[in-house]
């Protein structure tokens, strides 16, 4: 039977980035349709994911897999014959797993708040990322990628936020580059794949779309 692969998805979306760029590495054949999560979901989004009725879904021939991690862990089973993300060794997959949850944990809630709060908690919330960031940095220590020497999990995991750090640095004012040059260039190294410059959209984008987010929840 011939796959039939569909990805519901939001450009902005550094969760459905994930997704994309998993796919794209194990070079699936997939369908790729923009949803309007904002203003109106398609009947199709609300079929597949009734449970939080979020983007991205990954549907395979006919069923849905919702949340980006699990899709990424089903992508890279599905289709095991190429660019395997997580490591085989249940220790070292374990670690991966821990990182992936400490993104996830961390980073969207917190870059959030770069954009969307003022004064002292913009100030705490800016200085947080960094620390946040700058864990990270010390997971990937002298790696060229949190797999080591190949793109994996916890790069896919993280590498869409890239996308969205000059926005953060915008609206935050605050600087990533001195404190975190090695993730930065582990970011630029990423870019270099046809996969990940493929499912990240351009920084400037990212800012526009923050912009329209502040208008529409009335933040000054
Ligand atoms: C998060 C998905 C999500 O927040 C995942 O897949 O990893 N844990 C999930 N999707 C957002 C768009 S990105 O901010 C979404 O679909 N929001 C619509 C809504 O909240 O109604």
């Amino acid at each position: 039977m011939a796959e039939e692969v569909i990805l519901l998805n939001f450009w902005p979306s550094m969760f459905g980035m994930r997704t994309m760029i998993a796919l794209e590495e194990k070079g699936v054949n997939y369908e790729y349709r923009e949803e309007d999560v904002i203003n109106n979901k398609s009947p199709l989004l609300l079929e597949m994911n009734p449970i939080h009725k979020k983007i991205p879904v990954l549907i395979h021939n006919g069923k849905p897999v919702c949340e980006s991690i699990i899709q990424i862990q089903y992508i890279d089973e599905v289709w095991s014959d190429k660019n395997p993300f997580l490591p085989t060794d249940s220790y070292q997959r374990a670690q991966a797993l821990f990182w992936a949850d400490f993104i996830e944990k961390k980073l969207f809630v917190c870059g959030r708040k770069t954009w969307a709060t003022k004064g002292e908690e913009l100030e705490a919330a800016t200085k947080e990322y960094i620390e946040i960031l700058k864990t990270l940095q010390c997971e990937l220590g002298d790696k060229p990628y949190f797999g080591g020497d190949k793109f994996g999990f916890v790069d896919i995991v993280l590498i869409g936020y890239y996308s969205w750090f000059p926005a953060y640095q915008k609206f935050g004012n605050f600087s990533i580059e001195p404190e975190c040059s090695k993730l930065m260039a582990w970011g630029k190294r990423c870019m270099q794949r046809a996969s990940v410059a493929k499912a990240l959209p351009d920084s400037e984008r990212v800012v526009g779309y923050v912009l329209q987010l502040k208008k529409f929840y009335g933040i000054k």
